[in-house]
């Protein structure tokens, strides 16, 4: 059965608008079928991923019509949309608030911001479920097994190819690294957040934020989908099975709405279980609606690590035995979102980022190892490893909401760095940065850290990234303006700079240089000692790049 979200929205907004239009109407507030039917299809698109569907909250505000908020003497201290207000909503979905919301100003028209202004003060509509049955109907092998080819049939340089999202085309780039030519685009599903590899390096996994799931085989002579899947309505995560003996043998796709998980064949995405993950907070309290975000494959156990956002419950799902599944579930704090391993690849470090917390989960005990104290809204991407001078070996966040980048000590078995053993789990330094970072990154052959800060509000930084020396963090940073590097017009529209993607050997680094829809975006890769840009790879189909998956670094989780 094929359903859009936003078609299954309307039909479960209708009940409620029935309900509730009466009551609305007095003030002010009723809306035409049409214009539910826009505002929807925004809110899914711009607002759900960080107000969620239910508008309970989590990286950004509850957005429920009646909420309120009390202090411990039961004096309310904050309001639900209905007190906010039409002109109050106006005025933070166009300007943004200091308290991290963007401002959408040059993304939506004042007629979009009024009419979402109106929309979120109205009852939020309960979307429908989405059975293993759905999944199932929705399951497309576009090119069976034993059609495929059995050894590579292209003579690409695999290694060093980057998958880039084309976020707004519902597309990625098969970029080759050493020529920058894009030698495959691959229609995918909507808003693609995010692409992994299989153990093997053969296979790139695409998850839309529509939960389509692609299967795109990098052998093909031209590489291309081999198979599909839609596990939700609303996803951002993926991973596949890495540990030994289970390699290429299981997928795993995260979904925000309905808020499940699900197992699949690695070759084929059949789907063999859909596990739900509503329920308790680590507070006590039940959730209806606790995403799956960050989802990690370990090394050492056939194990996932799965993140619930609005639990703070961090899963390891044994796929030793999918038919009788036993899962972990450890308790760390609300929020979770995005992470990365540390050196070692034994601790997982996870952002509760509303809660302003890095949960570190030791996957070899399978216990939470530290919930470490960190400045406001973390935002590692996968975060970054280095040897710092002082410190030893440490794991590096940026911050949406602060100035820093964070460092955190993290245990090495090594004997030579016994003696950093007495700062891990604690935060050793905060890198004078600025606000709005998504992403920061190294390699192991630099000696460089990157880092952007694409969120800023400010025109020039976000279209700017900075590099530090991780041999002396004392020298002052570079900042390179990515956009006038590129040499292209500069455009009335913010083209921001964001998350760094090192080339499989450590030399380059790849910033996607993010413009509007109809403006020319482009990657601009830097030589990583000198800093200065080698090519600037623009294309009339290279539309708003995001994120970018070197098959190398992503398949063995460099960073
Ligand atoms: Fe992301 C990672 C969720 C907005 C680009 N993002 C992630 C992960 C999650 C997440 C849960 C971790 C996946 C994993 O590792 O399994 N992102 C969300 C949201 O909920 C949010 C805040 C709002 C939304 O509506 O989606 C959001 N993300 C964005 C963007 O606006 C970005 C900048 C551009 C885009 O493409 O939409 C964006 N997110 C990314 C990228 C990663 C990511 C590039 C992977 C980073 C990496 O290096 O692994």
């Amino acid at each position: 059965m094929k359903r859009s979200v936003v078609g299954m929205l309307a039909l479960s907004a209708m009940t409620v608008a029935m309900g509730s239009a009466f009551a609305q109407a007095a003030k002010g507030l009723e809306m035409t079928a049409a214009e539910k039917e826009q505002a929807k299809k925004i809110y899914f698109e711009r607002c759900a991923g960080c107000h969620g569907v239910l508008r309970k909250g989590a990286t950004g505000k509850n957005l429920e019509p009646h909420w309120s908020k009390k202090d411990k003497d039961g004096k309310v201290t904050e309001g639900g949309t209905l007190k906010l207000g039409q002109q109050r909503l106006e005025k933070i979905i166009g300007y943004g608030t200091d308290g991290g919301m963007v401002n959408f100003d040059d993304i939506l028209t004042k007629e979009e911001i009024a009419l979402m202004s109106k929309y979120i003060q109205n009852t939020p509509d309960v979307p429908p479920e989405y059975s293993f049955k759905d999944t199932l109907d929705s399951w497309k092998v576009i090119v069976p097994v034993d059609k495929r080819p059995t050894k590579q049939m292209n003579n690409f340089n695999l290694k060093n190819f980057f998958s880039v999202t084309l976020r707004d085309t519902g597309e990625v780039a098969l970029i080759d690294g050493d020529t920058k030519e894009i030698r495959s685009i691959v229609k995918t599903g909507y808003a693609v957040h995010i692409s992994r590899l299989s153990a093997s390096g053969r296979y790139v996994y695409v998850i839309g934020r529509d939960g389509r799931l692609s299967l795109i085989d990098l052998w093909m002579e031209k590489p291309g989908v081999v198979a599909e899947v839609k596990i939700g309505f609303d996803a951002r995560s993926v991973d596949t099975s890495k540990f030994a003996g289970f390699e290429d043998k299981y997928a795993i796709a995260g979904s925000y709405w309905p808020p499940q998980y699900v197992i699949m064949d690695g070759d084929t995405l059949k789907p063999r279980k859909v596990v739900s993950t509503r329920g308790m907070t680590v507070d006590g309290e039940y959730h209806p609606e606790p995403r799956v975000a960050s989802i990690v494959a370990s090394f050492i156990k056939p194990e996932w690590v799965v993140n619930i956002k609005e639990t703070g419950q961090i899963l390891l799902v044994d796929y030793s035995d999918i038919e009788n599944l036993k899962t972990t579930t450890i308790a760390s704090a609300k929020f979770l979102h995005d992470g990365g391993w540390d050196a070692t690849k034994r601790y997982f470090l996870v952002a509760a980022n509303a809660s302003n917390k890095i949960a570190a989960v030791d996957t070899k005990t399978g216990k939470l190892a530290a919930l470490v104290d960190v400045a406001k809204i973390p935002h590692p991407g996968r975060g970054a490893n280095f040897t710092h001078p002082k410190f030893g070996p440490v794991w590096a966040t940026g911050h949406l909401g602060a100035d820093v980048v964070t460092l955190i000590s993290t245990p090495s078995d090594d004997a030579k760095n016994a003696q950093y053993k007495q700062y891990n789990w604690k935060v050793v330094q905060e890198i004078k940065h600025v606000p709005g970072n998504l992403f920061v990154k190294t390699h192991p052959n630099s000696k460089h850290l990157w880092a952007d800060s694409a969120q800023n509000s400010d025109k020039d930084l976000a279209e700017s990234v900075s590099v530090w020396d991780m041999a002396d963090l004392s020298k002052p940073k570079a900042v390179l303006n990515v956009a006038k590097d590129s040499g292209m017009p500069a455009a009335k529209a913010t083209k921001r700079a964001v998350h760094p993607e090192y080339s499989a050997d450590g030399k380059e680094v790849w910033i996607s240089l993010w413009g509007g829809k109809t403006d020319q975006s482009a990657i601009v890769v830097y030589d990583d000692a000198t800093l200065k840009v080698k090519k600037v790879i623009t294309d009339p189909k290279m539309i708003t790049p995001t994120g970018k998956f070197n098959v190398y670094n992503t398949q063995h989780d460099i960073y």
